[in-house]
């Protein structure tokens, strides 16, 4: 079953993944440099020994296309995955006058009156995104994160570069190119972002009709963000396939440091412990060609019948 590329990765870290400190505070076991194929002629990569949100994926991806980078749009599909990068421009704000929430994440964890505390504020925050438009267009905004550097990367002379429209482009006109890359790492606006890019750079291969991917992922959360970065990338591909009139062929997901939490252990080992069911598949609304008219309702999933949901704690 085409899952255990992954299911293997997991047990490779935990055999042999590195105990390292991070960023977080968190802990991981990590690996450096470890690359999964999937083939996506035999179905759709979205896990089955774990439910995945696809809709939260789907949702997370048009957002990218459409170039935004407030999390607005996100709130407005009821999509909650970047909430605490955004409340924490918040609460480091000079306008914040709040409880303190430094280190909001790991304290969440363990200090219950904390967690009320912390609930309250992210809620009370993402009511004020939803309904006030100045507040959002401050606080709503992560930086120049993916949208900005996908749809218009700013050049030393003052204008910008699609580079999703000219890689769709290419992909068309010169599809034996060795080019066909879209980076969203640039050294001078990663300070300003709220995280990094993970997702550092793609590049896609077309050969006898398909479409490949390849994805350098410079770190990767192996149960959390892993499993989501594998479903966009392998819709992204499938999205500029039905544009260009070409099939789907790999994708390749090449991961810089890969890491399992120290607090996801119990987790990955439940998730183990399940037989993978048949990977479901993809429809696009055949009405529409390109990916930038693209919505929810023209994305379908057909037979993903997952093990259950597996909740775990991501680290901030
Ligand atoms: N930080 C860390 N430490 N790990 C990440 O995976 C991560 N991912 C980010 C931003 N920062 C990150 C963006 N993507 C979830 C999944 C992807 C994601 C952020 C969060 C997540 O929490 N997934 C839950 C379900 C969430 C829900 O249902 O709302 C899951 O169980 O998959
Ligand atoms: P870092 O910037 O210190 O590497 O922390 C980022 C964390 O987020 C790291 O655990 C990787 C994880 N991550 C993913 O795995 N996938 C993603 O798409 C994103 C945005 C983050």
């Amino acid at each position: 079953h085409p899952e255990y590329e992954y299911l293997n990765m997991c047990r490779y870290v935990l055999e042999h993944g590195n105990k390292k400190s991070d960023r977080t505070g968190t802990g991981t076991f990590s690996v450096f440099g470890y690359q999964m194929r999937f083939d996506l002629q035999k179905g759709f990569p979205l896990l089955t020994t774990k439910r995945i949100p696809f809709r939260l994926v789907a949702s997370e991806l048009l957002w990218f296309i459409k170039g935004d980078t407030n999390i607005r749009y996100l709130l407005k599909h009821n999509n909650h995955i970047w909430n605490e990068w955004a409340f924490k421009n918040w609460v480091e704000s000079n306008e914040y006058k709040g409880p303190d929430m430094t280190n909001f994440g790991l304290r969440s964890q363990t200090d219950e009156l904390f967690r009320e505390q912390y609930e309250l504020e992210l809620s009370q925050f993402i009511t004020r995104i939803l309904e006030e438009d100045e507040f959002a267009h401050k606080y709503g905004e992560l930086g120049p994160v993916y949208g900005k550097q996908w749809r218009a990367w700013e050049t030393t002379t003052g204008e910008t570069i699609d580079q999703l429209k000219d890689l769709v482009e290419q992909i068309k006109t010169n599809p034996d190119s060795r080019r066909l890359i879209l980076s969203s790492w640039s050294p001078e606006f990663t300070p300003q972002m709220a995280l990094p890019p993970c997702h550092t750079l793609f590049q896609f291969y077309v050969f006898n009709g398909k479409l490949s991917c390849q994805l350098y992922q410079r770190s990767g959360d192996i149960f959390l963000g892993i499993p989501f970065n594998i479903a966009s990338y392998a819709l992204l591909t499938h999205l500029i396939a039905h544009e260009c009139g070409l099939e789907v062929g790999e994708f390749v997901h090449t991961i810089g440091d890969a890491h399992i939490y120290s607090n996801h252990l119990e987790q990955i080992q439940t998730q183990l412990s399940r037989e993978p069911k048949s990977f479901p598949m993809i429809h696009l609304n055949k009405e529409k060609h390109s990916l930038f008219e693209m919505e929810m309702e023209d994305i379908t999933l057909e037979g993903y019948n997952p093990h259950p949901a597996i909740k775990a704690p991501v680290a901030v």
